[in-house]
C-alpha cells in the first residue's frame, strides 16, 4: 500500500507524459475526491484529459463549478506548473478545505497535447499540429485561442501560416471541440473559467472585440482583487500585474476560449498572461529560469484562489 502522497516537483516543468501519468497517480492515491476525465482526442490522437476535483462525485449539482486552464499555446511553459500547483494545494496539501468543499473543479493541465510535445524540439511553437489546412506540406497548425465559437474569424488570420490563424471554421479543430464539450457538460453552475497563457503580466476578460457584457464591473473587480493577491507575493523584480479588458489592454482578438466559456457559462471569465519569468536582461519571456517555476505556482495560486472564492459565493 501507498501512502497518499503523490507529488509533482517544480524544479523543472514537466513533459505531456509526465502530467498524464500524474493525474492517474493522482485518481488513484486520491479515490474519493479525484477522477480523470477524458475530453477526446488530439488532432494526432492522444488522450486530452482532464481532472475532475469534487468531495460529491461531480453530484451535488448546487455546487459552483471552477475550470482551469493551461498549454492552449503550447509554447507557454510556464503555465504548466501554474496548474499543477493549484492541483497539488486542492488534492494534496489541502491548505484551502473551503475550496475543495465548496467548489468542483476541473483542471486541463495540458490542452494543446500536440503543440506541446512538438515545443521538445521546436519551443516556440504556439499553435496545435492540424495538417487539414496546408498547402503543399507547409504551415501546419490553427491558433487554437482564435478557433472558438465566438464572433469567429472577424480578428483573427485567415493565412494559414499566421501565428493566429483560426482554422477552417469555428471548433474546426479536436482539441477546441473537446474544451467546449467540458464547458457545455458543466454550464449550468460553472461559476469561472481560468485559460493561463504567457507571458506580460495581465488579468483579461472579455469580450475581445472590445465589447463589455453588462457585468463587466464585476468582473474587473474580481479581476483587480485577483491581481493585487499575487502582486502581494509576486517575484519583487517583476511588474504588478494589468487589469482590463482584452482589447483595451492589449488587442483585438476572437475565437478566444475564455470569451467563448464567458458567452455560454461562466460569468467570471479571464485569461491570465503570467509573467516573464527571467533573470537575464537578454530576455525571452517563453523561456523560463528553473528558480521560478514554483514561484509562478505560487503567486497564481494566490490569484486563483480570490477568484474562485469571489466567483462561488457570487
Ligand atoms: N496572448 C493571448 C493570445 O491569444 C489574448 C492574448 C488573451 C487573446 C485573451 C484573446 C483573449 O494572443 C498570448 N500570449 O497568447
Ligand atoms: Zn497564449
Amino acid at each position: 500500500a501507498r501512502s497518499n502522497s503523490s507529488r509533482i516537483g517544480f524544479e523543472r516543468i514537466h513533459t505531456y507524459e509526465e502530467v498524464d501519468a500524474y493525474l492517474d497517480e493522482l485518481a488513484r492515491d486520491y479515490p474519493n475526491v479525484v477522477s480523470v476525465g477524458l475530453g477526446g482526442r488530439s488532432f494526432e490522437g492522444r488522450p486530452i484529459r482532464y481532472l475532475k476535483i469534487s468531495t460529491t462525485n461531480f453530484q451535488d449539482t448546487n455546487k459552483p463549478v471552477v475550470m482551469l486552464q493551461s498549454l492552449l499555446h503550447s509554447r507557454e511553459w510556464v503555465t504548466l506548473p501554474a496548474t499543477l500547483y493549484a492541483i497539488q494545494k486542492l488534492v494534496v496539501d489541502v491548505t484551502e478545505s473551503d475550496l475543495v468543499q465548496n467548489i468542483d473543479w476541473i483542471i486541463l493541465p495540458v490542452a494543446n497535447p500536440d503543440g506541446y510535445v512538438y515545443t521538445q524540439i521546436d519551443r516556440y511553437w504556439r499553435k496545435n499540429r492540424s495538417t487539414t489546412n496546408m498547402i503543399g506540406g507547409h504551415c501546419p497548425g490553427v491558433d487554437l485561442n482564435r478557433n472558438f465559437d465566438y464572433v469567429w474569424g472577424t480578428a483573427s488570420s485567415p493565412y494559414i501560416c499566421e501565428e493566429d490563424f483560426h482554422g477552417g471554421s469555428a471548433f474546426s479543430e479536436p482539441e477546441s471541440a473537446a474544451i467546449r464539450d467540458i464547458i457545455l457538460e458543466h454550464s449550468s453552475r460553472m461559476a469561472m473559467y481560468l485559460d493561463i497563457h504567457s507571458f506580460g503580466s495581465m488579468i483579461l476578460y472579455g469580450y475581445g472585440d472590445g465589447v463589455l457584457p453588462p457585468h463587466a464591473l464585476h468582473l474587473n473587480l474580481v479581476a483587480v482583487q485577483m491581481a493585487q493577491a499575487i502582486d502581494r507575493v509576486k517575484w519583487p523584480s517583476n511588474k504588478n500585474y494589468i487589469v482590463g479588458n482584452i482589447r483595451h489592454v492589449l488587442y483585438a482578438a476572437s475565437g478566444c476560449a475564455s470569451d467563448y466559456a464567458m458567452s455560454v457559462a461562466a460569468p467570471y471569465s479571464y485569461t491570465y498572461e503570467l509573467p516573464a519569468y527571467r533573470n537575464s536582461i537578454w530576455f525571452d519571456g517563453f523561456l523560463v529560469d528553473p528558480e521560478f517555476i514554483e514561484q509562478a505556482g505560487f503567486e497564481t495560486w494566490e490569484g486563483i484562489k480570490v477568484g474562485a472564492r469571489a466567483a462561488a459565493a457570487a
